[in-house]
């Protein structure tokens, strides 16, 4: 795969011409919000306030260089692994070698389906209906399988490349710097949005549980990582609208309408290279467009929260069932932080691990082996989804 800039693989439809002048004109607003650059801390270790200044300003930030060549390179092979595997056609229980395929044989959801360009969830209740307006369908070629698939979920079970992303020292440390170093786990999930074929993600804001509570703040609920193995561009990477995190619930459909077009006026998009890696407030108001570039787009996304906006809180009902998260479902979910942190010493010995505060307290370790790796499926049964 190239992930090199092209030109585009698709038409977009009636408004490529729009669509051209809105990425364009996209591209120019993002380079003058100074939101990016490299992880940096203070001498005593704090993440440089104006990385924190920048991230609570726009809701996002995009850390530049954060995964160098030769882990890129182990997320490649592992990428080309699951696509390998992934089920001939939705349902199928054998990939298109005949073998099992990934996941066939999994409880917990993984594999998110669409048509090739097509918008899955807007403008459907689905997901209590957080993407209330459907995005543009570009009409993919006429070779196009009938579905692709856009999202998987619970992917550290499927690659140890992204499990030791998710137990980057410096990343965690940021972790901490948001949400505080009791921090815990949301979920994880990869992205893959194929060159003329990606479907889109519609306008949505994340977080279900804290809306109205008197705890609402512009940080309460947690945050994503976006890691980039290719890099993202204007047309198939994710916009956001800067600020919007601290604005409570916006009614998507009206500033749709508004603008008369799914080219909201006030989004810019992330921009990134391979190796930058993306920390997005999920309270903004986000979303990607369907993938009509010759680029592909694949994120190693992972979010995490601040323990008190998940501790006692009845959560799930989108990601996996409804419950009420008590200070055990943390302790276990928290684990692929252990085995994550494991496996990348394992893989990068010279590195210094991070140490995660829970666990040092509790004195838990956690060791990275054909048990754990047997241990950990269908993990994402305890996701923590507020
Ligand atoms: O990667 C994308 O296109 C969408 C990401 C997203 O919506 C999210 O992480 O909440």
């Amino acid at each position: 795969m190239d992930g090199s800039r092209q030109t585009t693989a698709v038409d977009y439809g009636p408004e490529e011409a729009a669509m051209q002048a809105y990425l364009r004109d996209g591209e120019r607003r993002a380079a003058a919000l100074g939101n990016r650059g490299p992880i940096r801390f203070t001498p005593s270790g704090e993440l440089h306030p104006d990385i924190v200044e920048a991230y609570w300003r726009c809701g996002f930030y995009i850390f530049e260089g954060v995964l160098k060549a030769d882990e890129l390179a182990d997320i490649e092979r592992d990428l080309h692994d699951i696509l390998d595997r992934l089920p001939a056609e939705r349902g199928a229980p054998l990939d298109a070698q005949g073998r099992p395929a990934l996941g066939a044989d999994s409880t917990a959801p993984n594999l998110l389906w669409s048509k090739p360009l097509g918008d899955p969830f807007g403008g459907t209740k689905l997901a209590n209906g957080r993407h209330p307006v459907k995005m543009f369908e570009p009409t993919a070629a006429a070779d196009a399988p009938k579905e692709v698939v856009y999202l998987i979920l619970g992917s550290l079970q499927f690659s140890e490349a992204a499990l030791r992303v998710y137990g980057h020292p410096e990343l965690l440390a940021v972790a901490a710097a948001i949400n505080g170093p009791d921090f815990t786990p949301f979920n994880e999930a990869l992205f893959i949005k194929e060159p003329g074929r990606g479907s889109s993600v519609a306008w949505h804001q994340d977080g279900t549980t804290h809306w109205d509570s008197p705890e609402w703040d512009q940080g309460v609920h947690g945050f994503n990582f976006m890691a980039q193995l290719y890099g993202c561009t204007a047309a198939n990477g994710v916009w956001v609208v800067p600020g919007s995190h601290k604005l409570g619930k916006i009614d998507i459909a009206s500033l749709v309408a508004k603008a008369g077009s799914e080219r909201l006026p006030d989004a810019v998009p992330m921009i990134a290279k391979p190796g930058d890696v993306a920390i997005t407030n999920r309270q903004a108001l986000h979303g990607s467009f369907a993938n009509t570039s010759k680029d592909w787009r694949v994120t190693v996304n992972f979010g995490f929260h601040r323990r008190k906006s998940v501790l006692g809180v009845q959560g799930g009902g989108v990601h996996n069932a409804a419950a009420v998260y008590d200070a055990d479902r943390i302790r276990e979910r928290a684990r692929l932080i252990g085995y994550g942190i494991d496996a990348r010493r394992q893989r990068f010995p010279a590195e210094t691990s991070y140490v995660y505060k829970a666990h040092a307290e509790a004195g838990f370790s956690y060791r990275w082996s054909d048990e754990a790796r047997a241990e950990i499926k269908d993990y994402n049964l305890l996701d923590l989804s507020i």
